[in-house]
């Protein structure tokens, strides 16, 4: 692995598909330059087509932003690290342990999108009871049996990728104040209190920016 890595992301706040990778370098100890791009900014719009061959984020360089080797989709780029880094933890090394944490990441990346969509993370705000319904209550019921029969203290025992796929469900839980019992509790405290989830999360704090998409029950400052 000679050329450097840069991970394009969004709002701290709000992107929750950002979060993932992030947290996944961070928690793996991988050196990575971040590119922060804000949505609906000038910059967004000036550099969006240079920086993502989907128009999205996150997106993985290596070697110049634009100009290097670029990865883009969460899962890709989950795949794409444990190739550059396959003794580092990305995925569990027992295979069968690792098809599993590789069936959760994929289970949330195509999946849960009635919690996705009505509650959208926003870690700086506290809306509690918000987004509750009958299939958002479904999709937190199948949640809380994968994190319960999990092997502590992280998903499939240490904090490979499928940990970081489920890190913006924990600072949802806790933005619309959704309790969880017994290990699922013990769990999302745990994915909280991980040097990743809080250094991204003490970033998203700092941000003020209001972005109407992801922001169902506020209005936008006067
Ligand atoms: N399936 C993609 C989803 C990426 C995605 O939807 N990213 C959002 C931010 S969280 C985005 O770039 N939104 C900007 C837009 O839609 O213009 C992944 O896993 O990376």
């Amino acid at each position: 692995m000679n050329d450097s890595l840069t991970l394009v992301v969004g709002n701290k706040n709000y992107s929750s598909w950002s979060m993932r990778p992030w947290v996944l370098l961070r928690g793996r100890g991988i050196p990575f330059q971040e590119r922060v791009l804000k949505f609906e900014s000038q910059d967004w719009r000036d550099h969006i087509a240079r920086l993502s061959p989907s128009g999205l984020v996150p997106v993985l360089w290596e070697g110049e932003p634009g100009k290097g080797f670029a990865t883009w989709d969460t899962l890709a780029i989950a795949e794409r690290l444990h190739e550059l880094f396959p003794d580092r933890g990305i995925w569990p090394a027992d295979p069968r342990l690792r098809a599993q944490a590789r069936s959760a990441a994929a289970e949330m990346h195509s999946g849960f999108r009635a919690l996705r969509g009505a509650m959208p993370m926003n870690i700086r705000s506290s809306h509690p009871g918000k987004g509750m319904n009958p299939d958002v209550a479904k999709d937190i019921a199948r949640i809380s049996a994968l994190w319960t029969a999990a092997t502590l203290p992280f998903l499939f025992g240490d904090f490979c990728a499928a940990n970081a796929f489920y890190a913006p469900v924990a600072t949802r839980f806790a933005t619309y104040d959704v309790t969880l019992k017994g290990s699922a509790r013990d769990y999302q405290g745990a994915l909280l209190d991980s040097s990743g989830v809080k250094a991204w999360s003490a970033d998203a704090l700092k941000e003020t920016e209001f972005y109407g998409e992801d922001e169902p029950y506020a209005s936008a400052p006067g």
